[in-house]
C-alpha cells in the first residue's frame, strides 16, 4: 500500500472483528477500518485504511481437493488498487484445484530443501493457439451431441462475457453434422455464441475449464501450496517427460523437461517450438533456463517419456529414436536402493533422508512412474555424503529404520 500497488489482491486476512464491521457497515459503505495484525507483535502491524466494502458472504468456504473447509462470514474490501479478503475462520489460502490446467506431467522433489516435496507439473505452454487466464478461461464440453454412441468435444473460449467455439463450422460440421444443418452458413455460425450453436446441451455436459497454461512449480507450505510459473523460454511447447536430479553436480537439483506435441488436430499443426529443456535449479524455487548451447540437451523431435537410468537420461520421442542423454556431473555421487518387502521388492512409497552430521538433509522418495508414463530407476540419488552422515528410511508401511553410511559416494543398498 505504501508503494501504490494497482491491481493487487491480499487474502485472506483473519480478522472477525473487521468483518463484522464490514457487515455493518454494509456493501458499498467506505469507511476507516484498522484490520489485521492485532494478536501478537509477530503478526506485524495492523493496517489503517479507508476502505471500500466489495462484497461481503456469509459462511463462505474454499475447496482443498474433496474437502471445504469454511472460512466464516468473510468481507471484501478495497483500498486504492488493492484488494482485501477477511476472514473470519483461521485458515490459509489452500487448494491446488484453483489452478486449472491442461497438465500432462507431474514429479515431486524437495526443491527447497525443508523436507517436504514440493511439485513440478507440465502443462500446455504459452507457444499454441490457445490462451487462457482467470478471466478468459479455456472450456471444454463433452457429451454424445449429436446421440451416434460416441463421446464428442467442443473446445470453446472465453474472451468476454459470452462463451464461443474454438474450432469452425467446416470441421464442427463433420463431426456432428447436425451442427450444418442449423447453421447453413459460415456468417449465421460466427454470429452465433455456444448456447445457440448447441442449445441446452450445454447444460447436462461434463464441463472443463482451464485458466492456466504455463509449466509450474508448486511450494509445499504445509497447510498451503505456493505456485509459480517455470523460467519463460521452458513455456516454449508442452512438456511431458520431467526428470530432476542434480545433473551439473553443484548440490542442487535440477530439471530436465521432454517437449513438443504433434498429435493435435491437423487444423492446429504441430506444438514443435521445442528442443526440451535443462532447467538449472538456483536453490530455494529459484529455477533457470539453461539454453541448449550451454546445457547440450536439444531433441528436436516429439519427446515424451523421460527417464533416469544411472547417471544418464532417456528420452522416448514419438515415431523416433530412443536418445541417452549422458549427464556429466561435476561431484561424485550416491546412489541408494532400497530392498522392500515381498510384493514391493523395490520399497516404492519409501523416503529417504540423508542426514550430514552438520544438520544438512537431503530428501528423496521412490516413485512408481513420474513425470509423463515414465518409470525411472526406483532408487535415491543424494550429492556425496560427508563420513559420519547417516540415512533414515521411513518404509512403505510406515516404520521407519536408520542406517550408518559405510561409503560417502558409490552405490548403497538398505534392507530393513
Ligand atoms: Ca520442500
Ligand atoms: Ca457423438
Ligand atoms: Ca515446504
Ligand atoms: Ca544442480
Amino acid at each position: 500500500m505504501p508503494t501504490n500497488a494497482e491491481s493487487a489482491a491480499l487474502a485472506p486476512i483473519w480478522d472477525p472483528i473487521a468483518v463484522r464491521l464490514c457487515f455493518d457497515a454494509g456493501l458499498g459503505a467506505s469507511f476507516p477500518l484498522r484490520f489485521g495484525g492485532k494478536i501478537a507483535p509477530s503478526s506485524g502491524q495492523p493496517i489503517d485504511a479507508t476502505v471500500t466494502v466489495t462484497a461481503l458472504v456469509r459462511d463462505a468456504w474454499q475447496s482443498f481437493g474433496p474437502t471445504k473447509v469454511p472460512l466464516g462470514d468473510c468481507a471484501a474490501i478495497k483500498i486504492g488498487g488493492v484488494e482485501v479478503v477477511l476472514i473470519s475462520n483461521r485458515t490459509q489460502a489452500l487448494g491446488l484445484d484453483k489452478v486449472h490446467g491442461q497438465w500432462n506431467s507431474v514429479a515431486a522433489a524437495d526443491f527447497d530443501g525443508d523436507g517436504d516435496m514440493d511439485l513440478v507439473a507440465g502443462n500446455l505452454g504459452l507457444n499454441t493457439k490457445y490462451k487462457a487466464s482467470e478471466k478468459k478461461p479455456l472450456r471444454l464440453y463433452g457429451k454424445d451431441f449429436d446421440g451416434n454412441g460416441s463421446f464428442d468435444v467442443v473446445e470453446a473460449k472465453q474472451p468476454g462475457d459470452t462463451v464461443l467455439p474454438v474450432r469452425g463450422l467446416s470441421c464442427s460440421s463433420q463431426a456432428m453434422p447436425f451442427v450444418r444443418e442449423r447453421f447453413p452458413t459460415y456468417d449465421a455460425f460466427a454470429k452465433a455464441n455456444l448456447t445457440e450453436i448447441y442449445g441446452g446441451d450445454l447444460a447436462s455436459c461434463l464441463e472443463l475449464t482451464c485458466h492456466e497454461l504455463q509449466h509450474v512449480v508448486v511450494e509445499n507450505r504445509g497447510d498451503t501450496f505456493v505456485v509459480a510459473p517455470l523460467p519463460r523460454m521452458t513455456q516454449i511447447a508442452p512438456v511431458f517427460g520431467i526428470g530432476i536430479a542434480d545433473f551439473d553436480g553443484d548440490g542442487i537439483q535440477d530439471l530436465v523437461l521432454a517437449q513438443n506435441f504433434f498429435s493435435p488436430e491437423p487444423e492446429t499443426g504441430r506444438f514443435d517450438g521445442g528442443l526440451s529443456a535443462f532447467v538449472r535449479g538456483k536453490g530455494g524455487m529459484q529455477f533457470e533456463y539453461v539454453p541448449p548451447k550451454s546445457s547440450g540437451l536439444a531433441i528436436a523431435g516429439d519427446a515424451k517419456s523421460l527417464v533416469l537410468a544411472d547417471t544418464d537420461v532417456v528420452v522416448a520421442t514419438n515415431d523416433g529414436p530412443v536418445q541417452v542423454l549422458r549427464a556429466i556431473r561435476g561431484q561424485q555421487v550416491l546412489r541408494v536402493a532400497l530392498k522392500g518387502p515381498k510384493g514391493n521388492p523395490n520399497a516404492i512409497g519409501a523416503r529417504l533422508e540423508l542426514r550430514e552430521p552438520g544438520g544438512k538433509k537431503h530428501v528423496r522418495e521412490i516413485t512408481a512412474g513420474s513425470g509423463y508414463l515414465s518409470q525411472s530407476e526406483p532408487c535415491a540419488w543424494f550429492p556425496s555424503a560427508p563420513a559420519g552422515s547417516k540415512l533414515a528410511v521411513r518404509w512403505p508401511d510406515g516404520s521407519t529404520s536408520e542406517h550408518a553410511l559405510a561409503t560417502t559416494t558409490g552405490e548403497a543398498t538398505f534392507a530393513r
